[in-house]
């Protein structure tokens, strides 16, 4: 196929202005009748062309009239109908078979066919998988519902919008209609039927709206919504607040299905759930799952302004609303829990989902310029890339500066399909300054490089950075242009005290920022009192790789006194960095002593959070650690980042960790408060340390904290201490978790995830043996992703086995999954990114598995961009 080029962009010749759909609902088949409103563009003559793929069509009329043959064609990916005007009605009705779709897309089943229930995914392409339309977002329509269906098989019926109708109908079978008031593109749309049951809440918006809020779920699952229904009072609360955002209808859905692509969808006024991010108890759900849960349920309800009530003109403009969500989810999780943590974690996210994605061969810029298949850009770069940039645009503004512009751009933009531009021009406007240098990040792919490097003039007590950036040719771009790039920086003196910032006359407190524009610029600071340690990209104020100069000691100092929770982990990973290379090399001892006697000493600090402890013992992962490596050998960085953590256990002393863990174990309770959070968190890490020194010991520990945890949190963390460490008792245990949790999904999935993790040589027998499980099943993404994905992207050892035979399984499975579900394919065959770089045994082989994988005939459209790209 032909890639799909920003550049070659067209306003629609027709839009619909109205559209009524009727469903006649069943489990193999549906039947769709479709009533449109045409609008044509007068200033155009293109034939009206609809979308519309696996449909078969039963009836067509134009105006009230059946239309011959001759008067409409089939074309690739749609219908070509002749004779409408402006303000034509075009009826079609089509049957589309739920059952027997295993892509997830379009109008689906999830469950078994006798009890499960239907529903739609329709982002980015479905809903011409549901009727013939102009599936594009730039149409934007009004819609009317209405759902018919056996009562007992689907007794509830769910659509976006508010309940206009619903009553009974002959032969056992009921009807439900809804009508929404705000135009929207058809990727919104969304219904669900069958057996579900709900949990509600009455709120009313701070603009004075009743609102009543429903969670669907399936039976068993219902009792698990409760923190779900409070995030999602958080969420909306917060908007009203931070944004002035009210909500809109006068009733929001959520639905929980465990048969999603994703993580969730913002359908108007239906949001659809996997389970995995809606669900969550203490018995079966972790810490992360809690905070997944209320991030996710935030982002997805604040899309009802950042996507739906400004949505994008085209698929290019994705991280308008995604990159902005995300951001605006940040900041919530930030304000819900600890700022410090949230940045600590997205940061890291960063790192290791979208920096390896911007280095290798699919990476792309945020806005992209070309596209094959749409569903391959819900990437790393537009979501967590593109919420950078607006927290580097928001870091500009200030924080009312920025919430004039946010309010400018909803204001102005409401019910339209906008653009990256329309955003920069509306929070540039808002404040007078002219945002669009801040473009080219948006076009630009590959992280930029910031050299720094600083001089102190004792004599002249001046301090002069000199700042130097350059992005790697890649992705199509040889020649990368200056970025402007905000650096939040204080300078520290040896006491590890902030000194106070005198820069071109101005005198700032203890913090600045200046602006990188130009590929390098000085920045001098006078009146410096003595050779200072600069603390820079204060709070990772722009996504982009540091180099700088750093002493082991300076970098200790920073981890010791930084009073900015993030940068004090910064300067702790960039020095247990430099301790890797220090292993690695066998040289520069210093760095090694430097990083373990920093956190020996603040291991014993009793101010220390807890949890940021924990992430402070907690070295940059082997994904990280391969991004700094021109040739990857994986069991190499596994080996070596074994050796440095046993080196910081060592050096904290074992019997200094026993007695924590036994402290934090004796405190342990079920309780989600952040201090109880923190303490697992802390206690976790204390094990595994432990567990790298004195096994059997820690897994004495592992085996009681596993019998006795009160929460999964506790469970999880001992099972995965046993399972690596432990032959007999892991296996036990592994065992009993299976039968414990036999009937609960998501706690399995965690099974099969926990088990594809463990390292080594046998992790390739594990997984095929995992996959003989009765409960292994490739149909269900969550289930494929915990298993085969876990093991490609979250076992390296596992993987990338020298003789290529963890490429040849995974490849085989991918083939298998594309038949099914060519957007989970693709996705997971991202797992080989990075091939090139492998050192050249492994590298032959992925290469071998990943050609003769991208020649097999009949790839979906989705797995073959992926490999295109991949072997370029
Ligand atoms: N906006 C949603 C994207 C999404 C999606 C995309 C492709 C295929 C399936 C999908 N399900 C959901 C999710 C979000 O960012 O909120
Ligand atoms: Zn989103």
């Amino acid at each position: 196929s032909l890639p799909i080029r920003l550049a070659d962009y067209r306003a629609p010749a027709w839009r619909v202005e109205r559209v009524e759909l009727d469903f006649e609902l069943g489990i193999d088949a549906t039947e769709v009748t479709a009533k449109l409103l045409l609008r044509r563009d007068p200033a155009q003559h293109a034939p009206l062309r609809l979308d519309g793929e696996n449909l078969e069509l039963l009836a067509i009329a134009l105006d009230g009239q059946p239309l011959p043959a001759t008067a409409y064609r089939t074309i690739e990916g749609g219908l070509e109908v002749d004779g409408a005007r402006d303000g034509s009605v075009l009826e079609t009705r089509v049957r589309v078979l739920p059952a027997a779709n295993t892509a997830l897309e379009g109008l689906y089943l999830s469950g078994p066919r006798e009890t499960g229930f239907l529903l739609t995914q329709c982002e980015a392409q479905g809903f011409r998988h549901i009727t013939y339309f102009p599936d594009r977002p730039d149409v934007q329509s009004s819609y009317t519902v209405t759902l018919r269906a056996d009562r007992a098989r689907f007794p509830v019926l769910l659509a976006g919008g508010n309940p206009d109708g619903a009553g009974e109908l002959p032969g056992g079978r009921h009807w439900a209609r809804f009508a929404d008031p705000h135009p929207r593109p058809s990727y919104l749309f969304a219904l669900v039927a069958g057996r579900l049951e709900k949990i509600e809440r009455d709120y009313r918006t701070a603009d004075g709206r009743d609102v009543q809020l429903k969670i669907w779920a399936e039976a068993d699952a219902i009792a698990s919504c409760h923190y779900a229904m409070d995030a999602l009072e958080r969420s909306m609360r917060w908007d009203e607040q931070a944004y002035g955002r009210n909500y809109d209808l006068d009733v929001f859905h959520v639905v929980a299905t465990h048969d999603f692509n994703m993580g969730a969808m913002e359908n108007k006024g239906l949001n659809i759930f996997n389970t995995k991010c809606l669900l969550a108890d203490p018995d079966s759900s972790t810490d992360d799952e809690y905070r997944r849960v209320e991030a996710v349920v935030a982002h997805e309800y604040f899309h009802n302004w950042s996507g739906n009530r400004v949505t994008c003109r085209d698929w290019f403009q994705l991280s308008l609303k995604e990159g902005f969500t995300v951001f605006r989810e940040q900041s919530f999780s930030a304000d819900m829990n600890s700022a410090p943590l949230k940045r600590i974690e997205d940061v890291a996210l960063l790192r290791r989902a979208q920096f390896p994605e911007d280095a290798g061969p699919l990476a792309h810029p945020v806005r992209p310029a070309e596209y094959r298949e749409i569903n391959n850009f819900y990437t790393a770069t537009v979501y967590e890339k593109g919420a950078e940039l607006v927290r580097m645009l928001a870091g500009r503004l200030g924080a009312e500066g920025f919430r004039r512009g946010t309010d400018l751009y909803f204001s102005r933009n409401d019910g339209r399909a906008a653009t990256i531009e329309d955003f920069l021009a509306a929070l540039g406007e808002a404040n007078g300054i002219d945002l669009t240098p801040y473009l080219a990040w948006y076009g630009q792919a590959g992280t930029p490089r910031l050299k720094a490097h600083g001089e102190y003039d004792a004599a002249r007590r001046e301090y002069a950075l000199t700042l130097a950036q350059y992005t790697p040719p890649g992705a199509g771009q040889p020649h990368k242009q200056a970025l402007p790039i905000p650096v939040k920086l204080a300078l520290f003196g040896a006491d590890g005290r902030m000194l106070p910032l005198h820069l071109d006359g101005q005198t700032a407190a203890t913090e600045a920022v200046v602006v990188l524009t130009e590929a390098e610029q000085h920045f001098v600071f006078r009146d410096v009192a003595e050779r200072p340690v600069p603390s820079l990209l204060r709070g990772f104020s722009a996504p982009v790789i540091l180099e700088c100069d750093y002493t082991p000691a300076e970098l200790a100092l920073l981890l010791g006194h930084d009073p900015d929770g993030f940068n004090r982990w910064e300067a702790g990973q960039q020095l247990a960095l430099r301790a890797c290379d220090a292993l690695r090399d066998d040289a520069d001892p210093q760095a090694v002593a430097a990083w373990c006697d920093a956190l020996a000493a603040l291991f014993d600090d009793a101010q220390l959070d807890a949890a940021l402890l924990a992430d402070l013992l907690t070295p940059p992962g082997e994904i990280e650690l391969a991004e700094r490596e021109s040739v990857v050998d994986p069991a190499r960085i596994h080996a070596l980042r074994q050796q440095l953590q046993r080196r910081l256990a060592a050096r904290i002393g074992g019997g200094k960790l026993d007695a924590r863990y036994r402290a934090l174990a004796a405190q342990s309770t079920a309780a989600l408060d952040a201090a109880s959070q923190a303490s697992r968190r802390l206690k976790q890490r204390v094990l595994h340390l432990l567990a790298l020194l004195d096994p059997a010991s820690a897994c004495d520990h592992a085996a009681t904290q596993y019998r006795d945890a009160p929460g999964m949190t506790d469970r999880l963390g001992a099972l995965a201490v046993l399972a690596r460490h432990d032959g007999v008792r892991g296996t036990e245990s592994l065992a009993h978790y299976r039968a414990r949790y036999a009937n609960d999904p998501l706690a399995l999935d965690k099974w099969f995830a926990l088990q594809a993790q463990l390292p080594g040589e046998g992790a390739l027998a594990r997984v095929q043996a995992l996959e003989a499980d009765p409960a292994f099943t490739l149909k269900n993404p969550n289930r494929a992703r915990a298993l085969l994905g876990t093991f490609a992207s979250g076992n390296p050892t596992g993987f990338h086995r020298a003789d290529g035979a963890g490429y040849r399984l995974y490849a085989e499975r991918l083939l298998a999954l594309d038949a099914l579900n060519p957007q989970i394919a693709a996705r997971l065959a991202t797992a080989f990114n990075g091939w090139q770089r492998l050192e050249p045994r492994r590298r032959e082989a992925a290469h071998a598995v990943l050609a003769t994988l991208s020649a097999h005939d009949g790839l979906s459209r989705n797995l073959a961009e992926i490999l295109g790209n991949m072997l370029k």
